[in-house]
């Protein structure tokens, strides 16, 4: 069985015209490591309203009414009495307002309760929760985060900017296997060592088999190299794609944002040029996950999150999941990893296709810029969730509305 990568768009589908148009505009171009600063820069924050339990009110009387420190006391404590709770007046706000505190923090029911009493004394002009102000994340300042709709959009985005305020991925590691990594501004500050997980070294095209540099060789074949009648293809840098999508660095005013800006990225290339084999990918999931394979030194890093945006149809007769697959990735779960898979790309039943439908795997179909699925989406009950994919079709490319393009913007390189 031989397992291919899963591109997030339907760039096979594309005419070669624009292919290259939208190719040009996509690529993220690469840079050397000297140009990466690898201290990361934080997302900016805008204060907002939170509705947590507050004990402290702001409350204004009106200047005909309980203008004695005493008066507005009685005011107060009465209010906070039917809660169980006495008052206590801090200071003046600079309109003249007063700034109070229950004895006991209330919840939002109580708290309006009181409020309500307080409103009701003819003397207060108006009270209102002096609720704390949390930091919550401001859009990152990367030039093409604007065309990120799968990040940031109402409709069909995953909203990350909300997830940000909550975590951006800091101290977890997300496996990426797939066709390894390459040198890239936006993503070498997030990228761990890794591993070279390809043992036949007669298509690795670097020479050897399994070794610690997963750098992505490129997966270029030639015509009729991967089947009779196939076609000649460029490299993919499907797993420079996938890596950014997950974890480009953001707010560092390069390139594009990812969805945990903070993770690390932990690449293993199992993918080469016409795909991958299972028992290479099998012990790819292991390793990842913290498990021991034979001639390959313990993974430092072991990842939480084990990212396969590939697959293959197996035996159409037997389209079960393969033995070797469900035991690593079980062995990965027991280990305490996630493991998520692409549903597929062949507009099928995802149940035809594994790893998706192996047990213990997450698996995601795709869905376009309104949240529905997208055309070329696997589908079925073995989906469990469905996250932006995007669509490149010639007709869809670009959003009439906004104007931005309806594919996922990633890190890529633009070499052959
Ligand atoms: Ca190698
Ligand atoms: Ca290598
Ligand atoms: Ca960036
Ligand atoms: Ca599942």
């Amino acid at each position: 069985m031989s397992l291919t990568r899963r591109t997030r768009f339907t760039a096979a589908i594309m005419s070669a015209g624009i292919a290259g148009l939208v190719a040009s505009a996509l690529v993220v171009p690469s840079a050397s490591a000297a140009d990466g600063d690898p201290h990361l820069p934080s997302i900016p924050r805008r204060p907002s309203v939170s509705t947590a339990p507050t004990d402290q009110f702001i409350v204004k009387y009106k200047s005909s009414g309980r203008s004695s420190s005493a008066l507005r006391a009685q005011s107060f404590n009465r209010a906070a009495a039917k809660l169980g709770a006495t008052g206590q007046d801090l200071r003046a706000t600079v309109n003249g307002a007063r700034v109070v505190r229950t004895s006991k923090e209330l919840g939002q029911d109580d708290a309006e309760k009181l409020l309500a009493s307080l409103r009701a004394d003819p003397a207060v002009a108006y009270a209102e929760p002096d609720v704390k102000l949390q930091a919550k994340a401001a859009d990152p300042n990367d030039p093409f985060f604007p065309w990120q709709w799968n990040l940031s959009a109402e409709t069909g985005g995953i909203k990350a900017t909300r997830a940000w305020d909550v975590t951006q991925g800091a101290g977890q590691v997300v496996a990426v296997i797939d066709t390894g990594k390459t040198d890239h501004v936006d993503l070498n500050a997030n990228m761990l060592p890794g591993y070279d997980m390809i043992a036949d070294d007669s298509d690795a095209r670097d020479g050897d088999g399994r070794d610690p540099d997963a750098t992505d060789e490129g997966d270029w074949s030639t015509a009729g190299q991967c089947s009779s009648g196939s076609f000649e293809m460029a490299s993919s840098w499907h797993g420079t794609h996938v890596a950014g999508i997950i974890a480009a660095v953001a707010n560092n005013a390069e390139g594009v944002a990812g969805i945990a800006p903070k993770a690390r990225i932990l690449p293993v290339r199992v993918l080469g040029p016409c795909g991958g084999q299972l028992s290479d990918i099998a012990d790819a999931i292991i390793w990842a996950s913290g498990g021991a394979v034979d001639g390959v030194p313990a993974n430092p890093n072991p990842a939480r999150v084990i990212n396969l945006s590939l697959g293959g149809s197996t035996d159409p007769e037997n389209p079960a999941c393969p033995r070797t697959f469900q035991d690593a990735i079980d062995a990965a779960t027991a280990r305490g990893s996630v493991v998520v898979a692409a549903a597929g790309n062949e507009m099928a039943d995802a149940s035809t296709s594994s790893p998706a439908n192996c047990d213990n795997v997450i698996a995601v179909a795709a869905s376009g810029r309104t949240g529905a699925l997208a055309p070329y989406s696997n589908f079925g009950s073995a989906v469990d969730i469905t996250a932006p994919g995007g669509d490149m079709r010639p007709t869809s490319v670009i959003d009439p509305d906004s104007g931005v393009p309806n594919g996922i913007l990633s890190t890529l390189n633009d070499g052959d």
